[in-house]
């Protein structure tokens, strides 16, 4: 049993912190399956390739859940130490899903460029619904105390030549002349169902799948109700978690319909009227790009 406490401490201390159960591993099977199977009807092309690889939570009642967990909310909550009368918010999730023997990889990289959230209380929790080892490309982390960290010179590469490998929207990347300033990276094993949780200051990557299985995890990205974005043209969207949200729409952010809202007209593989315009209006920069990269910083359509 995880002491939040604990959580708290050493996620202060490095930035990160692994592993957190969250689910047992046969309803992380289960979830990997029920999005399989989600894929065949909704999203033929591929979900790895689909808007619903963004914001999945609005469209599939099983992430919802998920996401919405204690086990999830309360360790998450811990790590951003959200006092009694704030709000914590999901503001984006997403899949990063490598097939098995991928040369995929994702480039040293932090998640707060281009976020602008100030203050920067925000995090990455990631979830594995398959296993996320050294071998299947799991993720690395820089260990480093998040407070007073700041966001390090990345470079950008959109061009035709860009490296089609790295899985990150911009190809962001942190020079290795930069990294070596900092403690060698640790590797993050979690097995399905298994969470970790990187501040958006940490330098992270991962490597290639080198398994036999596919290496398949949602990211979710959390921020207290007192960050507000800075310089945006078109506000977020954010789930609320915790609080009245009070804090959050002076800030800025729209709130989305409850997991009750969304879901109440769901039958079996069914998603609601309300689902649809929920996840829509969530990825109002893909239909509306004048915002563009405005929440995709970390990943690539
Ligand atoms: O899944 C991966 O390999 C990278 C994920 C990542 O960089 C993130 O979630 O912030």
């Amino acid at each position: 049993m995880i002491r939040l406490q604990d959580v708290a401490a050493t996620f202060a201390r490095t930035g990160f912190f692994a592993p957190i159960s969250v689910l047992p591993p046969s309803d992380a099977d289960g979830v990997f399956a029920s999005l399989r199977s989600f894929e065949r009807t909704h999203a033929p092309e591929g979900l790895r390739n689909s808007n619903y690889r963004y914001n999945t939570h609005l469209v599939d009642q099983e992430v919802h859940q998920i996401v919405t967990s204690r086990e999830v909310v309360d360790s998450v909550a811990a790590a951003l130490d959200v006092g009694p009368a704030a709000s914590l918010l999901l503001w984006s999730c997403d899949l990063f899903w490598k097939d098995a023997h991928s040369p995929e990889y994702v480039s040293w990289h932090q998640d707060a460029l281009g976020l602008n959230f100030e203050p920067p209380h925000a995090l990455t929790a990631w979830i594995a619904l398959t296993p996320s080892t050294h071998e299947s490309g799991g993720l690395e982390m820089i260990p480093h105390p998040f407070d007073g960290a700041s966001v390090l010179s990345h470079a950008i590469d959109t061009s035709a030549e860009r490296d089609t490998n790295n899985m990150l929207s911009l190809n962001q990347t942190i020079s290795s002349e930069h990294l070596k300033d900092f403690a060698p990276p640790e590797h993050v094993n979690l097995e399905p169902g298994q969470m970790s949780m990187h501040h958006i200051h940490t330098i992270h990557s991962s490597r290639p799948n080198c398994s036999d299985l596919p290496r398949v995890g949602i990211a979710l990205r959390f921020a207290r109700g007192d960050v507000r974005q800075m310089g945006k043209s078109v506000n977020e969207t954010a789930t609320l978690l915790l609080g009245d949200g009070t804090d959050a729409i002076a800030n800025g952010w729209l709130l989305e319909p409850t997991g009750e809202e969304l879901f109440r007209d769901t039958g079996a593989g069914c998603i609601s009227e309300a689902s649809q315009q929920a996840h829509l209006q969530a990825n109002q920069w893909i239909v509306n790009p004048q915002g563009s990269h405005y929440h995709d910083t970390d990943s690539k359509m």
